[in-house]
């Protein structure tokens, strides 16, 4: 984690800066850290970051558009060299706060004001939580801690309070999968999944809400987000039908390919993770040009590693037990049978 020092020294960054801009992950915990300092800063714009595994080149229009004084990265574990270089010729102060090992390379990396919870990776929504310890922002910063799998220390005392939404002495796995707080995170990874000016709508909503309530409740301002999620909602649930029906029980591998408009993977790879605790799950969403695949279980990282080695243009990272990765389409042959050897 953070040091006391370097959580202050955040803080003081961007209470200086009068513009700042925020690049964030898309996904839930890149969301809520985002919404964490945009509401006690009460200024500043925010992009969703949807270039992977790096945050591009093509974002420094949006540093353009907006001409922010300090840009912060939230939730990303790579940043491209040419990014860094152009905003550093700009002058414009970069602020960088994640919990992924890194692959960028040192000189990028010192452009920046790098901030990095690794290896102890507690999720950017909890490290920025105890930048300003707002307490009413206490529930984004659980659904976004929930939403990576990490347990937050002020779970326990959420839950007391709120028996409906969170259950006590739970691990985070289960919370994601059985209690309402999990399913607000699940819904904001789809809410993510829709265009710039829907996700532009749901987090200004978000500027404001007070409670885990707003979102579950339809009004004016969560209509498209439900309709969004209900959408996404029935095509998971298929593919996890699906998934399920095709399960050898005899193997120690559930591996899964889906195509379609969404990528869900690892929405889709959570939740037979949880269904099927003794099993590498390997789930992978074909595009025409490549696969993207989330694989969950013991030894997960160690085993996308291997299982890329040699495969040009694939990449793949994230934790130990629940990792992502990119394909080339015309390797997915192979990187399936690497699976299937490193798992026999
Ligand atoms: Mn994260």
């Amino acid at each position: 984690m953070l040091t006391l020092d370097q959580l202050e020294q955040i803080r003081q960054q961007l209470e200086a800066s009068q513009n700042p801009l925020f690049f964030y992950d898309n996904d839930v915990d890149g969301l809520c850290s985002f919404l964490i300092l945009r509401r006690a800063l009460d200024r500043g714009k925010g992009v969703a970051i949807k270039s992977f595994p790096d945050l591009k080149v093509q974002y420094t229009k949006k540093v353009d558009e907006l001409n922010p004084d300090t840009i912060v990265i939230l939730d990303k574990a790579e940043l491209s060299e040419e990014f860094a270089s152009y905003v550093e010729e700009k002058n414009i102060p970069i602020i960088w706060i994640d919990h992924h090992e890194t692959k960028t390379a040192k000189e990028t990396i010192q452009k920046t004001s790098y901030f990095t919870s690794h290896p102890s990776a507690e999720p950017v929504s909890y490290i920025v939580q105890k930048i300003f310890n707002r307490p009413q922002d206490i529930w984004l910063a659980i659904i976004g801690c929930i939403g990576d799998v990490y347990l937050p220390s002020f779970a326990e005392k959420f839950a007391e309070e709120n028996p409906d939404l969170l259950t006590k002495n739970t691990d985070a796995f289960t919370i994601l999968q059985t209690t309402t707080i999990g399913k607000i995170a699940r819904m904001l990874n789809f809410g993510l999944m829709d265009t710039t000016t829907n996700i532009l709508n749901l987090t200004k909503y978000l500027f404001k809400a007070t409670t885990p309530y707003d979102l579950l409740e339809e009004n004016n301002y969560t209509r498209q987000f439900h309709k969004r999620v209900n959408q996404l909602e029935e095509f998971f649930q298929k593919q996890i039908q699906k998934a399920e029906s095709q399960i050898d029980e005899n193997s120690s591998l559930v591996f899964f390919s889906y195509s379609g408009n969404t990528s869900m993977s690892s929405e889709i790879s959570n939740r037979l993770a949880f269904n099927h605790k003794d099993k590498l799950i390997v789930v992978a969403f074909l595009r025409p040009e490549k696969a993207n695949i989330s694989v969950r279980g013991k030894n997960a990282l160690k085993i996308t590693e291997t299982a890329i080695e040699g495969i040009l243009g694939a990449t793949g990272g994230g934790h130990e037990e629940a990792t992502g990765a990119m394909v080339p389409i015309s390797d997915f042959e192979r990187f399936k049978s690497n699976i299937l050897h490193l798992t026999q």
